[in-house]
């Protein structure tokens, strides 16, 4: 006995004998592709961190959808390790996102960049299904989108027994074609972390945590991952529990669907002022751990710089993520602006000078670094 809790002292915090067993995702049917993806990224978070970008291939502040084109391969000569990817009006049945970008496109560039061995995640902005056929809702501008949050009853209309339920199986529906449809040349389904009904502690879209109760958001999860899982057959998917900024483990679960849904716990960060630095040390610090706790990743799904800072990326950012087993940091998309012309030197520069030191650091991980790691091949 005593030899046993010796042994198990000197492992520390050893993930693998804590539990007992190998991580893996919560898919027990995962592809074996996305097993190696997970465990490859549970082993690669204990090393460092990959950078991502939202929507870094589809289109840049002055270019649209340009081949092989990625403004975080014109500012440092690689691409981010992590592509985001975002399939809002999707569910719609349209050809275009939300975004104006191609759905047919961002599936090339999935696969483009699951075959340079890359990673991929997918936000998914669904429009209100409850406000988006009701022409009086209150929030006119937001009216019908994901940031219409005038009723409470939009994800109680989804569930079973809601008027709005076989509308939302058709929504899924159209998600799992476009995800059944990512394939390899050789036809093996690509693995991806896909990270919907985002941000549930922020209450700014129509499944946050005041616009509906927290059974419901369980509940919405469960149905979702159930139905892409079992009744799709889905099992390239990694799911990512998300909220917005929390100070507390507590305020962070709130709804959490279980272990058996989850293999991500994410968390969204924005810096907003100088009280950042401590309020995202704080997050990632119990994050982290629980997210080890549970052997599931963990990641910094979204975050920003502050406004005119000139060396966020180094001094603010870098020194905490590297603090804690986070997998990746994806910052958000570059809006594409017609109006700028090739000459507009501000626009032109998709990064500050400073992105160079986060990029330099022997502790971020862009793709060069991570193709070296075979994330999809056993390990
Ligand atoms: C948001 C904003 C929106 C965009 C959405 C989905 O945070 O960038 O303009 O439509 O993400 O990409």
């Amino acid at each position: 006995m005593k030899l046993i809790l010796i042994l198990l002292l000197t492992a520390g915090l050893s993930i693998s004998v804590s539990s007992g067993k190998e991580p893996s995702p919560a898919d027990r049917k995962a592809t074996k592709e996305t097993v190696n993806l997970f465990r490859s990224l549970y082993k690669l978070q204990q090393k460092g961190i990959m950078y991502g970008h939202q929507d870094d291939l589809m289109y840049g502040s002055t270019w649209w959808h340009e081949k092989d084109r990625s403004d975080t391969k014109d500012f440092t000569g690689d691409y981010p390790a992590v592509a985001g990817f975002e399939l809002g009006h999707l569910e719609l049945g349209d050809e275009r996102s939300l975004d104006s970008v191609s759905f047919d496109q961002i599936a090339e560039q999935i696969k483009a960049h699951y075959s340079r061995g890359g990673v991929i995640t997918i936000s998914w902005h669904a429009n209100n299904p409850l406000t988006m056929q009701d022409p009086g809702s209150k929030l006119r501008r937001m009216g019908g989108t994901a940031w219409d949050v005038s009723s409470k009853e939009a994800v109680a209309s989804i569930l079973p027994g809601g008027k709005n339920h076989e509308m939302f199986n058709a929504w899924l529906d159209r998600l799992a074609t476009f995800f059944r449809e990512l394939k390899d040349d050789t036809g093996r389904p690509v693995p991806f972390i896909f990270r919907p009904f985002h941000e549930h502690s922020g209450s700014f879209f129509w499944w946050g945590t005041d616009i509906c109760t927290d059974k419901q958001y369980s509940d919405l999860w469960r149905y979702t991952v159930q139905y892409l899982r079992h009744k799709k057959q889905l099992h390239n998917i990694l799911y990512a529990y998300n909220t917005d900024k929390v100070t507390s483990l507590e305020q962070y679960m709130r709804g959490y669907p279980g272990d058996d849904m989850i293999d991500m716990l994410s968390i969204d960060m924005y810096d907003r002022g100088e009280k950042f630095g401590g309020e995202l040390e704080n997050a990632l610090a119990f994050v982290t751990r629980e997210a080890i706790g549970r052997n599931k990743l963990a990641a910094l799904s979204e975050t920003g710089e502050r406004w005119g800072m000139k060396d966020w990326w180094s001094s603010v950012l870098l020194p905490v993520v590297s603090k804690y087993p986070v997998s990746y940091v994806l910052t958000w998309r570059h809006t594409y602006r017609s109006r700028f012309r090739g000459s507009d030197s501000q626009a032109n520069k998709p990064f500050p000078d400073d992105f160079m030191n986060f990029y330099n650091s022997p502790g971020t991980f862009f793709l060069k670094e991570i193709q070296g790691e075979n994330l999809y091949k056993r390990r």
